[in-house]
């Protein structure tokens, strides 16, 4: 652990040294324009944040700290016999800014078993919801339980130097991430599996441990969980989980609560929720057409309809990517690898022919292609998880990695409290008149 965080502090102390000289040299350039219709229309394409853990291009997808998806597949540690990348090497990385060695992710899986306690209150706490709460409210009030844990909250009330807020949010982070897999399954195995609990097994890697206490012991459903914990730990700063884990973290809350926030916005469908989305709107399709393997003609109608009532084709689209998600494409080629003829895998590739030139064709929508969570969970459903409500809770697990990575980083440089400036319509049409400004001091 101390070297974990001495090689962070050494990172970050560098990065902050060169951060004040840019600041020193130019800090008063201007970054690029901003376009009224931007305010209004939730910040589309506005540069307003630095996130150092990855970073995402329209075109060509998502880079974790320069590595694009194939290449960590390729280039992070893995398991034993393992194809798929350990989680926690990519969570080095994103850390560390640099890719780890099989012995730095070792030392990860260590750390993160050795803190993987969850007090009793927290089972308690979760037991006092009543079944049916969905999955992702039971996963964010277990988070809020487990807050009595923190070490940023117990030390900033006893009087902490501002220097040394890094450390103990550092502290809280792998604390916090080496306990989401328990809190998680204890979830699932309470809601889907009358409370049959599986304890955990210190032998195991993070995400091949969280399969076995959720009760997958296939080897190819741990494979399944490596891959699925690593493609969905980040997408840079400005999606609404990191986002709202960075603004609340801003004000100082703690880890604890600036994370809850994060998965409070996963859970809306047009975000995280959209993976359960997906299923839901397969399973109901195919209780409509009476078939499990509907043709291509049948899917066309199917997702007219949908789009005549009003509703979104959930998994497709994106705020920022106008290419097929390359977190889509991998898990394509992972359900090529292991489950070429399962049906409803096969399903989502029809679906991936049929959605995006209908979609083109609407002539608003940006980006026709399919997101992450377009395959998600027909994968899970071919393991046996078909209890869509709870996916959301998987995509949060994996997001805890890139969101309190950044949270470290963001106290280790000592950013600022967030506090945009916001207008009232009212300025604005004064400001079209020619009478004041709009943009603040
Ligand atoms: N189906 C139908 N209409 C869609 C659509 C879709 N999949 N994607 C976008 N549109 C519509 C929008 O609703 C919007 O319509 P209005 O102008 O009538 O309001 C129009 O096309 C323009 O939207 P956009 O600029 O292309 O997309 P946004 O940046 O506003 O929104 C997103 C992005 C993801 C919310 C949107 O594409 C969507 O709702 N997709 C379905 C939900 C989904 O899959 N979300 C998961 C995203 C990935 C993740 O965060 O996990």
């Amino acid at each position: 652990m101390e070297d974990l965080k001495e090689k962070f502090k050494a990172k970050a102390e560098k990065l902050g040294a060169e951060i004040k000289t840019i600041l020193k040299e130019h800090g008063n350039k201007v970054v690029g324009q901003v376009q009224l219709s931007q305010i209004y229309q939730g910040m589309r394409g506005m540069t307003g944040l630095v996130t150092e853990t990855s970073l995402l291009d329209a075109q060509e997808g998502i880079r974790f700290r320069g590595y694009t998806i194939p290449e960590l597949r390729e280039k992070l540690p893995k398991a034993p016999g393992g194809t798929e990348p350990l989680p926690e090497g990519l969570f080095y990385l994103m850390l560390i800014g640099e890719l780890p060695t099989e012995e730095d992710v070792q030392h990860v899986t260590a750390v993160l078993q050795r803190r993987s306690h969850v007090p009793n209150h927290v089972f308690h706490t979760i037991e006092a919801l009543p079944l049916n709460t969905h999955p992702m409210t039971q996963f964010v009030v277990a988070v809020m339980a487990l807050q009595t844990e923190s070490q940023f909250a117990k030390k900033y009330s006893d009087g902490l130097n501002k220097k040394d807020y890094w450390d103990v949010v550092f502290d809280d982070s792998m604390d916090l991430i080496a306990r989401l897999p328990r809190v998680a399954a204890y979830i699932y195995r309470r809601k889907y599996k009358f409370g049959d609990h599986i304890q955990p097994n210190g032998l195991l890697d993070w995400a091949g441990n969280f399969a076995h206490m959720l009760g997958y012991e296939d080897d190819k459903f741990k494979k399944l969980m490596r891959l699925y914990l690593t493609i969905h730990a980040d997408h840079e700063g400005g999606n609404v989980s990191a986002h709202a884990t960075h603004l609340v973290g801003s004000a100082l809350a703690d880890p604890y609560l600036s994370f809850a926030a994060g998965m409070n916005g996963l859970a809306g469908p047009l975000h995280g929720l959209a993976n359960q989305e997906v299923i839901k709107w397969i399973f109901e399709m195919q209780a409509a057409l009476g078939t499990n393997t509907p043709d291509s003609k049948q899917i066309e109608e199917y997702v007219k309809k949908t789009l005549s009532e009003g509703k979104v084709v959930p998994g497709y689209g994106h705020a920022v990517l106008r290419q097929t998600d390359p977190r889509f494409t991998a898990q394509m080629e992972f359900g090529k690898k292991y489950m070429p003829d399962d049906p409803l895998v096969n399903t989502v590739w029809k679906i991936y022919e049929v959605v995006p030139p209908i979609l083109q064709s609407l002539g608003k929508v940006k980006n026709p292609w399919p997101n992450v969570d377009a395959h998600s969970g027909a994968l899970l459903v071919h393991f046996g998880m078909r209890e869509y409500e709870y996916y959301t809770v998987l995509f949060g697990v994996s997001r805890s990695l890139g969101v309190l990575a950044s949270l470290c980083w963001d106290r280790a440089l000592g950013y600022a409290l967030e506090r945009p400036k916001s207008v009232t319509t009212d300025l604005v049409q004064k400001w079209l008149k020619g009478e004041g400004e709009i943009w603040g001091d």
